[in-house]
């Protein structure tokens, strides 16, 4: 049996950073998928604590909060720094991505049609910050020597980023090879052309 179950929208959304650390550390999940129908309905929102999705359960333990799982899945697979200030670093980088998705999410969910080319011209200085970091630390990762749930967070994000606007990453050489290094780890690999990953849409409203 698989240790953990996800319970999601048919849509990488606010997912793909934990099914990419999950792969990657060799783990299994289990998916229960809910079609837009059925949340609708209500049953299903109302036992959530924040009314929202995803849904994650490790055993007895629900976790809500997606960036929760992450830390939690992070504790558990050596992916949250080697010692207490490594790990408080780490908690910065993966703050600054959820800022940075954030915007990304509003401008999909909101504001697509008049806000992509401001959110494009504007995209290099929060891209330039990470590229800052990872020019610094010199090892591939945001934060010490080892992945940690950040740097899957950042590649998650920089994927749908560069779906967006393909020359992104361009004048960062730091980020491209970041997310050149971490698509070659054979089980990033292998998750990123499994068909039933690729098929998935990044978001739920069909923009990207
Ligand atoms: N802070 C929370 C986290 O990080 O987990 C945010 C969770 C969140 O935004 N959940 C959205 C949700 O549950 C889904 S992600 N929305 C339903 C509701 O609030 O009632 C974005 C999203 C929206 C719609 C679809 N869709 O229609 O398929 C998929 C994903």
């Amino acid at each position: 049996m698989a240790p953990y179950t996800l319970t999601y929208f048919a849509v990488k959304g606010r997912c793909g950073a934990l099914k990419i650390m999950l792969a990657d550390k060799d783990q299994q999940l289990k998916e229960n998928l809910v079609t837009f129908e059925e949340w609708m309905k209500g049953d299903l929102k109302s036992t959530c604590v924040f009314g929202q999705l995803p849904k994650f359960e490790d055993g007895d333990l629900v976790l809500f909060q997606s960036n929760a799982m992450l830390r939690h899945l992070g504790r558990k697979h050596a992916a949250y720094g080697k010692n207490d200030c490594e790990a408080s670093l780490i908690d910065v980088m993966n703050d600054g991505v959820e800022d940075l998705r954030l915007k990304y999410i509003k401008l999909i969910y909101q504001e697509y049609e008049t806000g992509k080319e401001a959110f494009i011209k504007d995209l290099s200085n929060h891209l330039k910050c990470f590229e800052n970091v990872l020019a610094k630390n010199k090892t591939g990762f945001l934060v010490g020597d080892q992945i940690s749930f950040a740097d899957y967070n950042l590649f998650d994000l920089l994927l749908n980023l560069k779906v967006l606007s393909p020359s992104c990453l361009d004048s960062f050489p730091s980020l491209k090879s970041f997310v050149d290094k971490i698509s070659a780890r054979p089980k990033v690999k292998a998750l990123l052309e499994c068909e039933n990953f690729k098929k998935l849409p990044i978001n739920g409203n069909g923009k990207q």
